[in-house]
C-alpha cells in the first residue's frame, strides 16, 4: 500500500494518539499473552459443580449476572410502564418500493415531557407478516444510515468527526447516508428482514461528564449527584434502551418479536452482547468487533486492557469495574461468562482479522469456554474447537465468524447475520451455511 506525506503523519499522530503519554504498549504478541486460569461457569461461588440445568438457572445464572451487573456495567432501573411511542411513516416505497420507513419517537420515562429517542425502522414490504428483525444502535444518527432525505436528522449530541458530518456535536445533512455501507438495508430487506435503529447518544450522549446529562440523572434520587458504585455505566445506559426498542417492536404488528436479532458493533457490540445478556427477548445476539469489555477475555491482555478502557473511557462500566485495573487475574468473572449468559438463545461472535485491538483470538476462545453451558442447556454449542480459518463461518449455537479485514461493518458481515438467523430460526430453506 502506499500511502502520501499526509497519510503517514495521519497514522503517526494515530498510533501516538492511541496509546496515551505514560500507557503500556499494547501487546499483540501470542507468546506474551500471560498464563491464566479462568473462572469455572459451571462452578457455583459456594464451590457446587453444576450438572443440570436447574442449578443453572436456579443459582449459577443469577450469580453470574450479579455479578457483570454490580462490578462491571452497573445495574440498570426498571423500565417505565407503560411505555410511550408516537410512529409516522417517512416512506411506504422507500428502497425503489421494497420497503416501508417507519420513524417511531419512544419516550423513555413514558412521559412526553421527559428524554426521548428516535428510532427508524424499516420493514420490507414484499416479506410474509410478521417479519423478523434486527435491532441495533448507531454511531451517527438514523440518518447516517440511508441517504433518504425523509430521516431526521438527530439533534442529539454527538462525538465529533473530520469531514465535516458533525459541526458543533450536531449533526449536519453532510452526515445523511454517510454510514450506509454498515446498514445494506436493501440486502436486508431482500433477505426478509426488518431493521431498527436507534442513535445511541439519544440515550446517553458518549462522553465523560460525570453522567450529568443522558438517561441518567432522570432516575437519580434525592440529591444523589452521579450512580453508585454499582449502578449503570453508558454501556449498560445504551443495553437498557435497545430494551425500550423492544418494547416497542412487541407492540408493533407487522413485527415478529419471538424473532428480533440484537447487534452491535465496537462499543455497541459490548451494548448488544450486554442487552442480550439482560433481556431474553433478544432471541439471537450478534457481536461484531466487540473486543475488551465485549467478547473478548480480559485476562488474555491483548490489544485493549481493562486498564486502558477504563482510563480512555470513564464512563462506559460501573465504578466497580476500576478496581480491576491491572488486576484481571482478580475477576471473578470473565466475557465467556458473559456469552454464557445469553445460554441457550443462539449467539454470534464476529471478528476481522486485522482488529487486533479486539483481539479475535480472545473472542473465540470466549465462545469456546461458554460452550459447556451452551451444553449443559441442550444445545450444539460451539461447533469448533480450533478457531476457524478466515471467511469460514461456524453456525452453530454458539456461532463464531472471523473476516479478513479491518474494524468495521461490511455487507459480508450482514451476509453471516442473515445466514445465522436462517439456520437458527429456520428460515430460507437451506442449511444456512452456505457462503
Ligand atoms: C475504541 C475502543 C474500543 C471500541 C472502539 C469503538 O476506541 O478502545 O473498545 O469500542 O473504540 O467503539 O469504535
Amino acid at each position: 500500500m502506499r500511502r502520501t506525506i499526509r497519510g503517514w503523519v495521519g497514522l503517526i499522530v494515530g498510533i501516538a494518539a492511541a496509546v496515551p503519554a505514560g500507557a503500556q504498549p499494547p501487546n499483540y504478541d501470542e507468546a506474551k499473552v500471560p498464563e491464566y486460569r479462568l473462572p469455572d461457569p459451571l462452578l457455583t461461588q459456594a464451590g457446587e459443580k453444576v450438572t443440570t440445568p436447574r442449578q443453572w438457572w436456579s443459582i449459577r445464572r443469577p450469580e453470574i449476572l450479579k455479578l457483570f451487573s454490580e462490578q462491571m456495567y452497573g445495574r440498570a432501573p426498571q423500565p417505565p410502564r407503560p411505555i410511550r411511542y408516537r410512529q409516522r411513516v417517512i416512506d411506504s416505497k422507500a428502497l425503489g418500493g421494497k420497503a416501508t420507513f417507519l420513524n417511531v419517537t419512544i419516550w423513555l420515562l413514558g412521559e412526553q415531557d421527559g428524554p426521548s429517542m428516535e428510532v427508524l425502522l424499516v420493514i420490507p414490504n414484499a416479506a410474509p407478516r410478521p417479519v423478523p428483525a434486527f435491532v441495533g444502535m448507531n454511531f451517527r444518527g438514523n440518518a447516517s444510515t440511508h441517504p433518504h432525505p425523509g430521516i431526521p436528522l438527530s439533534k442529539s449530541w454527538m462525538r465529533a468527526s473530520r469531514g465535516g458530518e458533525v459541526v458543533d456535536h450536531k449533526m449536519t445533512e453532510k452526515a445523511r447516508g454517510s454510514a450506509s455501507s454498515r446498514w445494506p438495508f436493501e440486502q436486508i430487506a431482500q433477505r426478509g428482514y426488518a431493521v431498527a435503529t436507534v442513535y445511541y447518544g439519544d440515550v446517553d450522549p458518549d462522553f465523560d461528564d460525570g453522567f450529568q446529562n443522558g438517561i441518567h440523572p432522570w432516575f437519580y434520587r434525592d440529591g444523589q449527584r452521579r450512580p453508585e458504585a454499582d449502578q449503570w455505566g453508558s454501556i449498560a445506559a445504551w443495553a437498557w434502551g435497545l430494551s425500550r426498542v423492544m418494547d416497542y417492536l412487541e407492540r408493533q404488528p407487522l413485527i415478529d418479536a419471538k424473532h428480533v436479532a440484537v447487534m452491535g458493533h465496537s462499543r455497541l457490540g459490548k451494548t448488544a452482547l450486554w442487552a442480550g445478556a439482560t433481556d431474553p427477548r433478544f432471541a439471537i445476539v450478534i457481536s461484531n468487533d466487540s473486543g475488551c469489555g465485549g467478547a473478548a477475555l480480559s485476562r488474555r491482555r491483548y490489544g485493549e486492557t481493562v486498564k486502558r478502557i477504563n482510563t480512555s473511557f470513564p464512563h462506559w462500566f460501573c465504578e466497580n469495574f476500576k478496581q480491576y485495573n491491572d488486576r484481571e487475574d482478580e475477576m471473578p468473572f470473565d466475557q465467556h461468562m458473559l456469552i454464557s449468559l445469553i445460554a441457550p438463545r443462539p449467539v454470534l461472535v464476529c471478528s476481522a482479522e486485522e482488529d487486533r485491538w479486539a483481539d479475535p483470538r480472545g473472542e473465540f476462545l470466549s465462545c469456546r469456554h461458554a460452550d459447556p453451558v451452551y451444553r449443559l442447556l441442550g444445545t450444539d454449542g460451539l461447533a469448533a474447537t480450533k478457531m476457524p480459518a478466515i471467511h469460514q463461518p461456524v453456525l452453530s449455537t454458539v456461532g463464531y465468524h472471523i473476516r479478513a479485514g479491518k474494524h468495521d461493518v461490511t455487507s459480508l458481515d450482514w451476509k453471516t447475520y442473515c445466514d445465522f438467523a436462517d439456520r437458527h430460526w429456520k428460515r430460507g430453506g437451506g442449511s444456512g451455511a452456505s457462503q
